[in-house]
């Protein structure tokens, strides 16, 4: 009697229930952390680099609440960039977009949260910097689309692909961060 009543106390608590890898959570809690589990792959140009402009862009993600879990710089190989743009092949600005993000290192970075694909294409603005919003990291720091200073993942898709393509898995770091969690997040 004493068990029945313990299970059935630990089911109306969602803990018996839980299928959560990260250990115990009821499904709406689960739910939650997984949706601010999102992560977007987000990278700064060489020309970026060379124009200072690394701490601002990795300020306005930190400011808005995005975790950082994943930073590296490296100057990509030709063979590197032109796997992670393959969708853009065809195009007739494919050659002198490799050399433009070969010719220097970039920053590669990975940001978590809640909707970081989209949010991250916002903050980034329209792919022609004239086009963007004042506001946006474009908008405000860049004029031809060929020196756009910054790239984000345009779906999630393409983010978890890029992700894998930039990082191995053991240069993600998940870890828990006390304060994104309590005051970032209802
Ligand atoms: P985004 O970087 O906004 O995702 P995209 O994936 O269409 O844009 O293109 C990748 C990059 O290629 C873009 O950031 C800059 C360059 N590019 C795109 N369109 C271009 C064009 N019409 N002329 C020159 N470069 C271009
Ligand atoms: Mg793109």
């Amino acid at each position: 009697m004493k068990l029945l009543l313990l299970v059935a106390t630990l089911v109306t608590l969602g803990i018996a229930s839980s299928s959560s890898s990260e250990g115990f959570c009821s499904s709406n809690s689960c739910d939650k952390m997984a949706a601010n589990s999102e992560r977007t792959f987000i990278a700064v140009k060489p020309d970026g680099v060379q124009r200072g402009l690394v701490g601002d862009i990795i300020a306005r993600f930190e400011k808005r609440g995005y975790k950082l879990v994943a930073l590296k710089m490296m100057t990509a190989s030709r063979n590197h960039l032109e796997v992670h743009y393959q969708d853009l092949k065809e195009k007739p600005f494919f050659p002198s977009l490799i050399e433009y993000m070969a010719s220097g290192p970039v920053v590669a970075m990975v940001w978590q949260g809640l909707d970081a694909v989209k949010q991250g294409r916002v903050m980034l603005g329209a792919t022609n910097p004239l086009q963007s919003a004042p506001g946006t990291i474009r908008g405000d720091y860049c004029i031809q689309t060929g020196r756009n200073i910054c790239h984000g993942s345009d779906s999630v898709d393409s983010a978890n692909r890029e992700i894998s393509h930039w990082f191995k898995q053991e240069e993600i770091s998940d870890f828990e961060s006390a304060q994104i969690n309590k005051w970032v997040y209802e």
